[in-house]
């Protein structure tokens, strides 16, 4: 396909050209979720060796309604990152009386797929989908209640510490009531390793799926095969790093460029964070939240916070 000059001028065209021409090569993992991306996502939250989303389910579930109790009546939940909405409705369900759900997702047609199912689901609650990058300039509509939000599956994580701290001081200005949010702590390399490296390499064609997208969307040539999934935990980082390597040398056209990747070169697709409890509520508060309870499974693989905007 030859790509149009439209195409080209798109953010992701922009966003791929940046990160294969530039050392070290490198590009933001928003980039996966396109349809077949979040399809994809969905299926790896649901693999064995993905210890996140049970535990943090499993976590809402035994917790709802101490959580429920904390969050408050008549609130509306702002979820950040919204997916399949398959935690939220966890909370909804415990909730007191919720006034409304506004869910925002990147990924506009998967957000509007899970919303109106949900919506048919509960037809009393006010459910307000946004497809929106929440990194960027967002408004959010008039509040319906209280604000909480709820940032779950530990999606923090795949930011960079300081861009972490920018977002979660960003949330503390939309939102009056608190964040209740999911993070990944540090644990035992091997299950981290497992976790991003599974049997069945369905990580591995999410990773993929970034180039699959960039031809599709893009008319790139790239061709999957030549290109292996890498992850490994770096302790000293605290973080799961992901990354694309070239099986040979190769010459990949993009957007009119002829871009050489010789055998080795990686192009670093995701860091995923872990965080102690400490350490997290450390960057919490360095983003005026205050942070009040912590849920932690019985294992210590995954932690729910509550925190509280700090008082003015
Ligand atoms: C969305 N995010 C929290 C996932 C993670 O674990 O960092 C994305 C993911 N990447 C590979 N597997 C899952």
């Amino acid at each position: 396909m030859k790509p149009s000059p439209d195409t080209c001028a798109s953010e992701f065209a922009h966003a791929m050209q940046e990160a294969l021409t530039h050392t070290p090569r490198r590009i933001s993992p928003k980039w996966f979720y396109d349809a077949e991306g979040s399809r994809l996502f969905d299926a790896i939250c649901e693999l064995p060796e993905y210890y996140p989303t049970r535990t943090e389910l499993g976590l809402l579930d035994r917790n709802a309604n101490d959580i429920a109790r904390r969050l408050g009546p008549r609130v509306e939940l702002v979820e950040f990152g919204a997916g399949s909405l398959r935690k939220v409705r966890l909370l909804l369900d415990a909730l007191d009386r919720p006034a409304g759900l506004l869910p925002i997702d990147i990924s506009a047609e998967h957000l509007h797929a899970s919303a109106a199912q949900l919506q048919q689901d509960r037809p009393g609650l006010a459910v307000r989908p946004l497809a929106a990058d929440f990194m960027q300039d967002l408004v959010l509509p008039p509040a319906q209640g209280p604000r909480v939000g709820f940032f779950p599956g530990s999606s923090i994580g795949n930011f960079e510490p300081d861009e972490a701290r920018r977002l979660l001081q960003r949330m503390a200005g939309w939102l009056d009531r608190g964040l209740l949010i999911g993070v990944d702590l540090v644990k035992d390399p091997d299950l981290l390793h497992a976790a991003y490296n599974d049997a069945q390499g369905v990580t591995a064609r999410f990773n993929r799926n970034l180039l699959a997208r960039a031809n599709a969307e893009l008319g790139a040539d790239f061709e999957l095969s030549r290109w292996a999934h890498s992850a490994f935990y770096h302790p000293a980082l605290q973080r799961i790093e992901m990354h694309l390597i070239s099986r040979s040398d190769q010459v990949v056209h993009l957007c009119g460029h002829a871009i050489t990747m010789a055998e080795g070169d990686s192009l670093h697709t995701e860091n995923s964070y872990k965080y102690t409890v400490a350490g997290f509520q450390r960057l919490a508060r360095s983003a005026g939240f205050e942070p009040e309870t912590v849920w932690v499974d019985a294992r210590r693989w995954f932690a729910l916070h509550w925190l509280k905007p700090a008082a003015a």
